[in-house]
């Protein structure tokens, strides 16, 4: 291993840039004659618009223009478009009602558009819409699942009966009922994944641009995926040809997956400035953020395991309603089918198992990817009901784990994925050493004289990241492809420009990629330039979102290097009159195999661009592009193990322990792929013991700020303990799994399960996320009646 290659702990190139305030993020870019852009949102939940005044706005002092939806439907703009396609298990294709962008005759929840106001300076936006009068006949609101599955409840659309966008199945129904009638235990439990909100630190924004000479438009936006915004925003929503249409995501900071979506602002906006022929902006204020950036996770789960008597999986039963929103998201029905139930057989050898899906439309905002989409609502199931399974039949929890491990690969689950390496047992053995598992007796002791009540936890867990190949993604409903480009330009000089499709906004890939370039083509890291993010510079690409840009970015960079190497062969075995098969390439230099003859790659790639002495039959220049299709997922596994201590006076659950062992395949970074663990384990944490997304009955968000929703800080996580157990992966050319979402899809269910152990002597047996002192001081309190109670019975 080099000091700059694979393996190596570099320091982020990009972080020079931040740390120093030198970002250029949307909002940081202008445009000469720009003109600021105000939202006015719906609200109500739920009503029909009967009219909108824009009269006062529109004398408004340096108000430009006011456009409604009626507007936006006589240009032709169309709704935005769901990605993912899915068929009911009657096989009829899922509900798919229009989502404009701007509401012109009903609104579905708290937030949605209803008119854009433009004007010279942003207060004056600000002022005018305040001036925009809209008439709402209020109708009656269902927000929640329980409310919208309800007999009779309000339809959020009128072409999705009973509020159902699908109703969907995965699995074996029938080998499952044989499984559970042959059960010697059958373990049930109901539980809630509640609704998080996305805090991304940047909210979103957007700045559009249209030039009339040469009918191009571009947008600057907080994406992570340009390509894709612009596929759907050119080719469905405003029949713009792609090659008139750039799409720029500059710096961006953070996205969790809330910025994968094509949102209606985008579209409104760049819908605005080819009105007006004048760059339009708008930057989210953080109130928008939460009313309209679409949340993440929502459901409610019905789950069995059944057992033999030995504590063997023998079947798993799913039955799940998870809440969409009141409109299709771009991936938001891919989120709680294909990458949620797809993983429920996670590192068990579960041999049958069936799960049936409804997703369900509520007057809320839009449901989709949320860091792990869909795969920590599958673990969180999944390890909730093997640890109470390990409680109800009396065997140890790391036992029932470790003797339904899965441990011979390949390995086809029931659930459609094929597992194609891992060392389920590695981890485990690795994670419960970190967290000193052994000494956890001696520590609950010691805690209870302080009169704390102490709890260990644990998950063990397999995830799915680069959901891949693009065929089978196609097959399964999806309407894009899945691969990535990259392709890899050596400058006259020697230095390199990438560029890829993926995009970077927090997880470090201008230092891992040039850190692939180092490794393979010898060149110093500081001598690499990663380009992102642009439209116009990079090829083709899927952007960044499931942990995939390594695996399947990483890996088409790869391979834009191996073209890039044998071209260089050819050119440096005619520069040393050699033949090309005698031409070695190793760390920068090209050597006839056997000699001392070598040319270094500068010197090549000059002559590539320079090409006085040169094959005859080749191509100048020295710069080659690949486009990968992952032939499979990749499958990141690991094994969390948490500690907590809880004040029965107050509720509070302190964590004092955390240790994590995970396998992410070859690391490129070990120091990112520690803050990429950090991160996820922040999220996850924060679902587990304080995140809350709260909408009451008439569909107001209760948490739409920081007083209200709890985020977490640093004070509230102890130091992680962080190991590698490293299966490489076997289907791509770098061995690479994802590491992007491991935290947030492992930990939930460690902290969950170690907040029950904590009082399980109390007769408790589930705690819904998040686990809030309030939530535990009750079930401390009816524990305890329960207790006097069955006293005075006796
Ligand atoms: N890496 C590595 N070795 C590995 C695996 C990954 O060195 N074996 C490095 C990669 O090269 C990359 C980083 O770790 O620099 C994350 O890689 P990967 O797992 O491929 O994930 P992506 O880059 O595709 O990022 C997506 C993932 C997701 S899905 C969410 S959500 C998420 C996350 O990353 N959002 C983030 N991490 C985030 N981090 C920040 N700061 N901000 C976000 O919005």
């Amino acid at each position: 291993m080099s000091d700059q290659g694979i393996g190596a702990a570099v320091r982020r190139k990009e972080d020079a840039r931040f740390l120093t305030g030198k970002g250029r993020y949307t909002d940081d870019i202008h445009r000469p004659g720009e003109l600021w852009a105000h939202f006015v949102r719906s609200p109500l939940a739920h009503a029909t618009i009967a009219g909108i005044d824009t009269e006062a706005a529109r004398s408004a002092p340096g108000v430009v223009v006011v456009l409604t939806g009626k507007q936006l439907a006589e240009d032709g703009v169309g709704g935005l478009p769901c990605g993912w396609q899915i068929h009911s298990r009657d096989g009829s294709p899922m509900a798919e009602p229009a989502h404009p962008p701007l509401a012109a005759e009903r609104v579905r929840f708290v937030g949605e558009l209803v008119a854009i106001v433009v004007a010279k300076s942003r207060a004056e936006a600000r002022a005018g819409a305040q001036l925009v009068e809209v008439d709402y006949d209020p109708l009656p609101v269902v927000a929640s699942l329980a409310a919208a599955t309800a007999d009779g409840a309000t339809l959020v659309h009128d072409g999705a009966a009973g509020n159902i966008c699908f109703d969907w199945e995965i699995g074996d129904r029938a080998a499952t009922d044989a499984a559970f009638a042959g059960a010697e235990h059958v373990v049930s439990l109901d539980l809630v994944n509640q609704r998080l909100i996305p805090n991304a630190m940047e909210p979103r924004a957007a700045l559009a641009e249209y030039d009339a000479a040469s009918d191009h438009t571009t947008l600057y936006t907080t994406s992570q995926n340009p390509h894709l915004i612009r596929l759907l925003l050119g080719a469905f929503v405003m029949g713009i040809p792609e090659h008139k249409l750039r799409v720029v995501a500059p710096d961006v900071g953070g996205g969790f997956g809330s910025k994968i979506c094509l949102y209606a602002e985008e579209v409104v906006v760049t819908w605005a400035a080819r009105r007006l022929g004048r760059p339009v902006r708008w930057t989210a204020e953080r109130s928008e953020s939460f009313q309209a950036d679409a949340h993440g996770r929502d459901h409610l789960t019905h789950a069995e395991l059944a057992l033999d008597g030995d504590g063997r999986f023998l079947g798993l039963k799913v039955d799940t309603r998870a809440n969409l929103g009141a409109y299709l998201s771009t991936f938001g029905s891919a989120v709680p089918t294909y990458l949620y139930a797809t993983l429920f057989a996670g590192c068990y050898t579960t041999p049958a198992i069936y799960a049936n899906v409804k997703g369900v439309f509520t007057h809320t905002a839009p449901v989709d990817a949320y860091r792990g989409a869909g795969r920590p609502e599958a673990a969180f199931v999944l390890e909730r009901l093997v640890d109470l399974a390990a409680r109800e039949t009396g065997i140890d929890r790391v036992e029932i784990r470790r003797q339904n491990f899965i441990t011979e690969f390949p390995y086809a689950s029931p659930v459609a994925l094929q597992y194609d390496a891992g060392d389920y047992g590695g981890t485990l053995d690795l994670a419960l050493q970190l967290a000193d598992w052994d000494g956890f007796p001696g520590r609950r002791d010691a805690a209870r004289t302080r009169g704390r009540l102490r709890g260990i936890g644990i998950s063990t867990f397999v995830e799915a990241c680069g959901i891949a190949p693009s065929a089978l993604a196609g097959a399964l409903g999806a309407r894009a492809g899945l691969y990535e480009s990259g392709q890899v330009r050596v400058h006259p000089t020697g230095s390199v420009t990438v560029f890829t499709g993926t995009h970077s906004h927090g997880q470090g890939h201008e230092t891992t990629f040039a850190q692939l370039v180092a490794d393979h083509l010898g060149v110093d890291i500081d001598a690499v330039e990663v380009v992102h993010g642009d439209t116009d510079k990079s090829a083709f690409g899927m952007g960044t979102y499931g942990s995939r840009s390594l695996a399947v970015g990483g890996s088409a960079i790869y391979l834009a290097m191996e073209k890039v190497i044998e071209k260089g062969r050819k050119v440096a075995a005619h520069l040393m009159e050699a033949s090309p098969a005698d031409v070695e390439f190793e760390s920068g230099t090209f050597r006839v195999a056997g000699t001392d003859k070598t040319k270094s790659l500068g010197e090549v790639a000059l002559a590539a661009y320079v090409p006085h002495n040169y094959p005859e039959d080749l191509e100048p220049g020295l710069d080659e592009t690949a486009f990968y299709d992952p032939k499979n997922f990749t499958y990141p596994a690991g094994a969390h193990v948490v500690e907590v201590e809880i004040d029965p006076e107050t509720g509070v659950v302190e964590l004092v322990g955390v240790a994590c062992a995970d396998d992410v395949g070859t690391v490129v970074n070990p120091m990112i792929v520690a803050g990429q663990m950090h991160g996820g384990l922040a999220q996850g944490i924060g679902q587990a013991l304080l995140e809350h997304g709260v909408y009451d009955e008439s569909g107001q968000l209760l948490t739409g700020t920081y007083m209200n929703y709890a985020m977490p800080r640093a004070a509230d996580f102890p130091f992680f303990k962080l190991g590698d157990h490293t299966t490489p992966c076997t289907h791509n050319p770098l061995g690479v799994k994802g590491v992007g979402e491991v935290g947030s899809i492992g930990v939930p269910p460690a902290v969950i399960n170690a907040v029950v152990d904590a009082l399980a002597d109390l007769g408790v047996r589930h705690i819904d996320m998040p686990a809030t002192p309030e939530k535990v001081w009750r079930l401390i309190q009816e524990a305890a009646q329960d207790q006097a109670q069955a006293g005075a019975n006796a």
